[in-house]
């Protein structure tokens, strides 16, 4: 251990009572994020299994009570066992081999830099336990589970295409040099740095509740397996602190060469078809957002997100609903876009004066994913301003 990383490691162990930073899985929506935006968990990012030894070896740490899923002492919520806001269905149904971005949020007082990995486990009666409502696994099985989860890594170079580098707070021949596994830039970089530089997207990209978060997006491809309802486990091992933050994702994963997803596997707050066993799988579904806003004359809603569809957050690109259905009782903006199915991406509303100023909803940002369906399915998604 050079005398430099001493002297971060002194630092760092200063810092830990008052850094309320850190991160959680955002995109397909974790558990943690169901939490959030069920006001169960004040402070999603604070998901953190600590103090262990989480570098330079990746692997090292026992996950304990924390689990593969997380378990956040702050609130005394155990993310491993289902609830009645997460845990019951899948949020997102993949294909076998399908390439998805995924995302997690770093907090901007807590952007401790490092590496972090994905993983699925393929052994569906041990995630079964943690798909089982009321029953909380115990210590050794979520020390199985997540030994399952790293067995099951999903490779940043799994993905063509994907770079995949080492982490340049790592050098050779430590555990951490590997380029299997995602990582943050050098945690003291003069830009860019650590994990908020690897998006290098702009604060309140996404949504932490204490110092505002920026986006992490990488890619993953979806192992060659079919599972009605499985877990996406996300880990991240930080460099500064003896700290890792697990959480957990419940999707679905259709097998190659099978048929569509059963219904149970399509979810959605907003389904209005669902897929049966028996039909051909629309590859995008008409999604029609609704939303009620008041405006007055010369006042236009717009909707921005992160996916090109949308705009890619820019304003000047984002797309106009209309006001065809608009009752001053029932004020309801509405646009409908074709958009591929699995696609999961956040966004927002804005109104646009007739001055050209733009008007922004408040955070966090609103999040969607588009659900599987049979063809000639369709969805609706209604919201009102915030
Ligand atoms: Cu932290």
């Amino acid at each position: 251990m050079s005398p430099m990383k001493n002297n971060l490691l002194l630092v760092a162990s200063s810092l830990l009572s008052t850094a309320y930073g850190h991160g959680y899985l955002t995109i397909p929506s974790s558990r943690t994020r169901l939490g959030f935006e069920a006001g169960i968990d004040t402070c999603p990012e604070c998901s953190i299994l600590e103090p262990v030894s989480a570098w330079p070896d990746l692997t090292a740490a026992q996950v304990g009570r924390s689990g593969p899923c997380g378990y956040n002492a702050r609130v005394s919520v155990d993310y491993n066992q289902p609830t009645d806001y997460w845990g019951n269905e899948p949020v997102v149904t993949y294909s076998a081999g399908d390439i998805v971005e995924v995302q997690w949020c770093v907090d901007n007082n807590g952007d401790h830099g490092g590496m972090f990995t994905y993983g699925i486990c393929q052994d569906q009666e041990l995630v079964d336990l943690f798909l089982t409502p009321g029953y909380i696994p115990t210590n050794e099985e979520k020390q199985a589970a997540e030994d399952c989860f790293l067995e099951g890594e999903l490779s940043c170079t799994d993905v063509p295409g994907q770079s995949c580098g080492y982490n340049p707070d790592c050098t050779a021949g430590q555990a951490c040099y590997r380029n299997d596994w995602f990582t943050c830039n050098a945690f003291q970089a003069s830009s860019n740095r650590g994990c908020q530089g690897v998006d290098a997207a702009p604060l309140n990209s996404c949504a932490t509740t204490i110092a505002g978060g920026y986006t992490v997006t990488k890619k993953i491809k979806i192992p060659d397996y079919d599972s009605a309802h499985t877990l996406l486990r996300f880990r991240w091992n930080s460099f500064q602190t003896a700290q890792v933050y697990l959480g957990c994702a419940d999707i679905a994963i259709s097998g190659s060469g099978g048929s569509p997803t059963s219904s149970s596997t399509a979810t959605s707050t907003s389904t209005t078809t669902s897929p049966s066993s028996s039909c051909a799988a629309a590859t995008s579904i008409p999604v029609t957002f609704d939303a009620k806003v008041t405006t007055s004359w010369g006042e236009n809603v717009y909707l921005v997100g992160s996916i090109s569809q949308l705009g890619s957050w820019s304003t000047g690109s984002a797309v106009a609903l209309n006001a065809d259905k608009y009752t001053s009782s029932n004020p309801v903006w509405s646009v409908t876009l074709d958009i591929p199915v699995g696609t999961s991406f956040e966004y927002k509303y804005i109104k646009k004066e007739s001055d050209g100023s733009v008007i922004w909803e408040s955070d966090p940002n609103r999040s969607y994913t588009v659900p599987s369906g049979c063809q000639g399915a369709t969805v609706t998604e209604s919201g009102s301003w915030r």
